[in-house]
């Protein structure tokens, strides 16, 4: 069996292999019935089924999805999934328990499924449930947009290795990408370009909705950012009002070395009122408890000037009922306890993040040697960058994140992300490239107990959905790591 990730625990018996044929049916708990629907969906296709989803109606020989009743240690994101010959039993405490149960499931139809079959699962009793709350992957569609349709297809990607948390990372430099009806020009002109030129984009507020639920569906939380006080000539572009000066930097394409050239003015009392607006209207669009405000890379800011910002912003943030995240910068700023630091550094001890650990703060873990997909495999990928060094799966498989910081105990780790940053990424095929099998990887340092962890194994089983992923057209990296089939 070839799960990813790897599960608590996995018992086999091979007596009890189910096999789903043309009579099979799905029976779900009422709250359960749009996972039941999703497992549907999944099934039908490849199978050709009818695979019709009762609710809560015993059936023979049928796929139960059922909430209660199951072990307590799966908590609110686990499940327990028992295949026997006449049945398959998914019990969680909350539908996206059973979603990921379905996940699993999914990954032990053997691969005809995705294309043929017979349809036989492993008669198994598995119980799972994740190792940290927050199993995250970030994409940047503001240097190069991405359409609803193509953040939809990474939505489904990474779902299938039970990722829960979408960071968008709205706004940069090189793009506004998110409607924001009090200042409209931040889409219409601050979105109408991108890196290396060209029509850029931007999300309707109810384009982004659709994102959002979409994301819901699949149990991912969508986190929205909006990088600030730096990264954001395109709202300076948009509106010259926001310039000390009153006129408008002309809109940029490039990439540059000059990282952090732009800064919103902390002197301007514009500058308040813009985020306020901002703020509410994301708010408005977030079901998530977390608006992340970036806060990276300032370095057009001075010291006293960014801690000045962030005082005025931050209860912004508060007064809608949302709690902030930041790239660890923010750690520079007087904060709430609720606020998440997001570690994006390539050492392994840091001072001000282990401080902040030991003050409340939750860490997530993004270490950029490790984590970041925009860095190339090795001197041959075609797309990204290599400043903090190449990353081929093994190391982004080899850390653990629960102690990877020194003084940063595992219990201060709200979990692990995957940023794909994507100054260098002009096209979905570029996506699947850097993301597989990097995402896998990640999502397993995030969910599977360290016990589990051992490369070689896991090696073993990335393996196996090599051929998956050429299933569903995922265009991978086939890295010299591991011997695909
Ligand atoms: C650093 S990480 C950045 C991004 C770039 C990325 C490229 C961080 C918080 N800032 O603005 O896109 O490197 O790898």
């Amino acid at each position: 069996m070839n799960i990813v990730p790897a599960p608590v625990s996995v018992e086999r018996d091979p007596a009890g292999d189910f096999t789903i044929t043309a009579t099979t049916a799905i029976s779900a708990a009422p709250d359960a019935v749009p996972v039941g629907d999703h497992l549907a969906a999944v099934l039908r296709p490849s199978t050709g089924f009818r695979l019709p989803v009762v609710r809560d109606r015993p059936v023979d020989r049928g796929i139960l999805l059922a909430l209660g009743g199951a072990d307590p240690r799966v908590g609110d994101s686990g499940y327990q999934l028992d295949i026997g010959r006449q049945a398959v039993i998914m019990r969680a405490n909350m539908p996206s328990g059973l979603f990921a149960a379905v996940q699993t499931l999914r990954q032990l139809l053997p691969l005809a499924a995705e294309n043929g079959g017979p349809w036989t699962l492993p008669g198994v009793r598995i119980l799972d449930y994740p190792r940290f709350a927050h199993r995250g992957a970030m994409l940047d569609v503001s240097r190069h947009f991405f359409t609803v349709a193509e953040v939809k297809r990474y939505i489904d990607q990474i779902a299938q290795y039970k990722i829960n948390v979408l960071h968008l990372h709205l706004t940069d430099d090189q793009g506004w990408r998110i409607e924001v009806r009090s200042w409209p020009r931040l889409a219409t002109v601050g979105g109408s370009t991108q890196v290396g030129g060209g029509t850029g984009g931007y999300y309707t507020q109810d384009q982004y909705r659709e994102l959002v639920a979409y994301a819901a569906a699949r149990y991912i939380t969508v986190i929205p950012e909006i990088d600030v006080p730096g990264h954001t000539n395109a709202a300076l572009a948009s509106y010259p009002e926001l310039n000390r000066d009153g006129v408008a930097p002309p809109l940029f394409t490039g990439i540059g070395n000059a990282v952090g050239f732009s800064s919103l003015h902390t002197e301007l009392e514009i500058t308040y009122r813009f985020l306020d607006d901002v703020l509410a209207e994301l708010a408005a669009l977030t079901p998530g408890e977390y608006l992340h405000l970036g806060t990276d890379e300032a370095h057009a800011t001075t010291e006293p000037e960014y801690r000045r910002f962030l005082e005025r912003v931050l209860p912004m943030v508060a007064k809608r009922g949302k709690k902030v995240i930041g790239w660890h910068e923010i750690l520079r700023a007087e904060l709430p306890e609720s606020a998440v630091a997001q570690y994006w550094g390539t050492t392994s001890a840091h001072k001000e993040v282990a401080d902040a650990a030991a003050r409340g703060h939750r860490i997530v873990l993004s270490p950029a040697n490790r984590a970041y997909l925009d860095m190339k495999y090795d001197e041959d990928t075609p797309v990204g960058f290599e400043w903090a060094g190449f990353i081929d799966v093994d190391t982004a498989y080899g850390w653990d994140p629960g102690s990877y910081l020194r003084d940063v105990p595992e219990s201060a780790v709200l979990g692990v992300e995957a940023p794909l940053w994507s100054e260098t990424l002009s096209a979905p095929k570029h996506i699947d490239l850097m993301a597989f099998p990097r995402v896998p990887a990640i999502a397993e340092l995030g969910w599977s107990p360290w016990s589990t962890h051992d490369w070689e194994g896991f090696g073993r089983r990335l393996a196996a959905h090599g051929p998956r992923w050429e299933a569903q057209g995922i265009d991978f990296h086939r890295s010299s790591r591991v011997a695909w089939p």
